[in-house]
């Protein structure tokens, strides 16, 4: 009897190692694949399901972004968050809210890649009476019906700072020899087709359209990744070392093309000056050394927002169709005095 049990239990520990182990080489392919990654579990009967579709990890930003939503689930007892991580890919995301959807969770939650393309996955999600809260990244889409909030930042008007402020303050930074009658602006646009690439693109337009002196001579996407922010500002100087400004669309970018203009044998933020978007820790520290000359804020905690909207909602109160983030714009002057203070 006792070696019956002995031999039992042995056995059920190696069956608990093996599980053990199975579940932690599966804990890290959720990480690493689409697959849905489950943060705490059952807390209480009162319980929210929030199944929330994440874009990637293109940016630091992104990874900011995804912190932010993570964390605050873990401090909320109520909340079960259910996050996917779409990898860049559309397809992925949409998948990612049908399976959402199957799951019937309480709230859906995501930050669209791109503008177009929801319009189906939303009606079904409203059909199956699930709210869907936009973070981030709006839609096209005219039927505002399809969900109940947007939450974020407003990236035209971020573009429209950013141009702003180059009018404002180029001609304080501009090296003695240079122009003020013509001056080439290049841009680093982000995703294509993704609401804060289309919003900045136009912004920046708006922002500096009485300046004429500013002459946008070219304008290429880098995906808001350091790597293609790099190689296409690589691309520019080989066709062109004639370049006075760099406008890129968000950080990463602008710190991928910093090492192309030091590589081409430039001074980056000074014989070009270079704006971005973000406001993210490594743009900081860019400003501190020189090398970056202004950043637009774009706040990436959305987390608490998030949480806050979703326990509304759940007590049946109704959401404003759109809660804009406040941000700011930190020139190159304020950088060493702001960067201990950063969250992101
Ligand atoms: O600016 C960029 C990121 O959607 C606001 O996406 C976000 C943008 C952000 O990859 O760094």
């Amino acid at each position: 009897m006792k070696l019956l049990a002995k031999g039992l239990m042995a056995r059920g520990i190696i069956t608990l190692a093996i599980l053990v182990a199975f579940t932690a080489c599966g804990g890290k392919k959720a990480e690493e694949s689409t697959e849905n990654t489950e943060i705490g579990v059952a807390k209480d009967k009162k319980e929210i399901v929030v199944g929330f579709s994440q874009i990637g990890a293109e940016s630091a930003w992104r990874m900011a972004n995804t912190t932010s939503i993570k964390s605050e689930a873990e401090k909320r007892p109520n909340i079960k968050l259910i996050f996917a991580d779409a990898q860049q890919k559309q397809e992925n995301q949409i998948k990612a809210l049908r399976s959402f959807i199957d799951q019937k969770v309480d709230v859906i939650a995501f930050s669209p890649i791109v503008e177009s393309g929801y319009g189906p996955v939303l009606k079904e999600a409203k059909a199956a009476g699930i709210p869907v809260i936009l973070t981030d990244r709006n839609v096209d889409l005219s039927d505002d019906s399809l969900w109940e909030t947007f939450m974020g930042s407003n990236f035209y008007e971020e573009g429209v700072k950013a141009g702003k402020w180059l009018k404002d303050n180029y001609d304080r930074l501009k090296l003695p020899e240079k122009s003020s009658d013509t001056v080439n602006v290049v841009e680093l646009q982000g995703t294509v087709g993704s609401a804060p690439a289309n919003d900045r693109f136009k912004g920046f337009r708006d922002g500096i359209k009485d300046a004429p002196q500013f002459k946008i001579t070219k304008t290429q996407t880098g995906d808001f990744t350091r790597a293609k922010g790099k190689e296409v500002m690589e691309a520019f100087l080989k066709a062109d070392k004639n370049i006075d400004v760099l406008y890129a669309h968000n950080d990463d970018m602008a710190l991928g093309a910093i090492q192309a203009i030091e590589e081409a044998g430039l001074k980056p933020g000074k014989d070009i000056i270079i704006l971005s978007v973000d406001a993210v820790r490594g743009a900081f520290e860019a400003m501190v050394e020189g090398k970056l000359n202004c950043t637009v804020e774009c706040s990436p905690l959305l987390g608490p927002q998030l949480y806050d909207a979703v326990e509304k909602l759940m007590k049946g109160e109704k959401l404003p169709k759109v809660i804009w983030t406040q941000e700011g714009v930190f020139p190159q002057e304020v950088a060493a005095k702001t960067l201990p203070s950063r969250q992101y």
